[in-house]
């Protein structure tokens, strides 16, 4: 199949789109192959893949080293976090993202339409780019924090492609065990203030990091796959219309659901999807998050039965059917999702790649969603690009003052030490002197 032919070019949101139809090549064309230049060249017939063929980059999509290259843009990104020192089960989810890109190669811009959507969000006004993965440190909590916030900062930075204001772009995120959702958070408060979570998960993840046994404190110790809504909550990232959907986790006690309304948070069950039905859940949904301001879904593999995805940390029996989720996920797309996630997905434990192509369909689903919304209304942004870079300015310049008064408190403690140096010495010379007196 070739694709390099544009064959029409409809108007969506009053940006150009081109969208990109096959060319049939006769066989023939490949054995009579002229010297004088008039058949095709093999950058004509040959410069497509299929989709078992190639790098991985998911769903085909050009790799931008975005942290790298300032200069390139675009709208949606998909970047990797791989990530799994936080977890208290089953690691390695470090190796999810590129499990995830593997089982996305079967979405092309060719054959990337959402039926279920109606929409094809390869092929209509966003610039969807893979960003790579972040690179993380996997020796030390607090420094990897630091950089998937620094990270995700700075992608949140790019101007979008397709305008010249100030807006900033959006981005799914591929992997990691479930606490990175915390530094995702940390930078979108930065852009939107407090933001709305819908949270797939088997699991409550609003634990306080006590709740764990045999718990040390510490401030790294306070990071973990279980409680990172805890500690979004309490640094208030979090707004007050939270929902957790899929729930059929063990509990300390009842006393836990106590903890999570504190966190504004409301629960549907596992078990609801069936017994009240899909419309039911997305009624829930719908009723508690508000349409016109910011909103991250995070999906944790483990929303789905084990039975889809053994690739993952904690399995819980009784979880969602793919379908189910894929449903509840296309009935919220009107919703104001400024960033999402798929987690967990843990492919050494995975079978058959159904764990992972699972996690390549929800990423999916979270893209068509942002682009057929459109880009997203500037009156949500509560920190344009400016006053963002003067943020990471004034982090800077902050540093540097720090770094700067550290340096002169270096400095006199060094005079001081000097000072008490010569004093010694002055006195170590007077005994001199005085031993020098006593005669022998
Ligand atoms: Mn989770």
């Amino acid at each position: 199949m070739k694709c390099s032919h544009i064959v029409s070019a409809p108007i969506f949101l009053s940006v150009a789109a081109a969208v990109l139809q096959p060319v049939a090549w006769k066989s023939d064309e490949l054995i009579n192959d002229s010297i004088d230049g008039s058949s095709p060249s093999l950058k004509e017939m040959w410069d497509d893949l299929w989709p078992f063929q190639g790098i991985n980059t998911f769903a085909h999509l050009d790799h931008h080293k975005c942290l790298l290259e300032p200069g390139n843009t675009y709208d949606v990104a998909l970047i990797g976090v791989p990530f799994d020192t936080a977890v208290s089960y089953r690691p390695g989810a470090r190796f999810g993202p590129r499990a995830i890109r593997a089982a996305s190669q079967r979405q092309t811009s060719l054959r990337g339409y959402n039926q279920r959507a109606n929409f094809n969000p390869y092929a209509s006004w966003a610039k969807i780019v893979d960003c790579g993965d972040l690179p993380i440190t996997p020796m030390d909590n607090s420094i990897a924090f630091t950089q998937m916030t620094k990270g995700f900062e700075e992608l949140l930075l790019r101007r979008s492609s397709n305008s010249s204001s100030e807006l900033p772009p959006r981005y799914v995120a591929l992997g990691g065990d479930h606490s990175v959702l915390l530094p995702h958070l940390r930078a979108l408060h930065e852009v939107y203030g407090r933001i709305n979570v819908i949270h797939f998960d088997a699991h409550l993840d609003t634990w306080a990091p006590d709740k764990y046994p045999s718990f040390w404190h510490s401030d790294q110790s306070e990071i973990n796959h279980g409680s990172m809504l805890w500690k979004a909550h309490h640094e208030g990232l979090t707004s007050h219309h939270n929902v957790h959907a899929g729930l059929r986790t063990k509990l300390s006690g009842l006393e836990d659901y106590e903890d999570d309304d504190s966190q504004h948070f409301i629960r549907i069950d596992a078990d609801d999807i069936w017994l009240k039905g899909p419309q039911w859940v997305v009624q829930k949904i719908l009723d508690t998050v508000p349409d016109d301001s910011p909103t991250y879904i995070s999906v944790d593999v483990d929303v789905l039965d084990p039975g889809f995805t053994s690739g993952t940390g904690t399995q819980e029996p009784g979880g969602w059917l793919p379908r189910e989720l894929l449903h509840v996920l296309r009935s919220i797309e009107g919703l104001t999702v400024v960033g999402g996630d798929v987690v967990e997905v843990s492919p050494a434990f995975d079978t058959a790649e159904i764990t992972s192509t699972n996690g390549a369909q929800i990423a999916f689903e979270i893209i068509t969603s942002m682009v057929k919304k459109g880009p997203i209304d500037p009156a949500i942004v509560k920190k344009n690009k400016k006053e963002l870079v003067k943020i990471t300015h004034v982090n800077e310049l902050e540093q540097e003052k720090k770094d700067f008064i550290d340096l002169e408190k270096a400095k006199k403690t060094i005079e001081q030490k000097l000072k008490e140096l010569d004093e010694l010495k002055s006195e170590l010379s007077s005994q001199l002197l005085e031993l020098r007196e006593i005669p022998f």
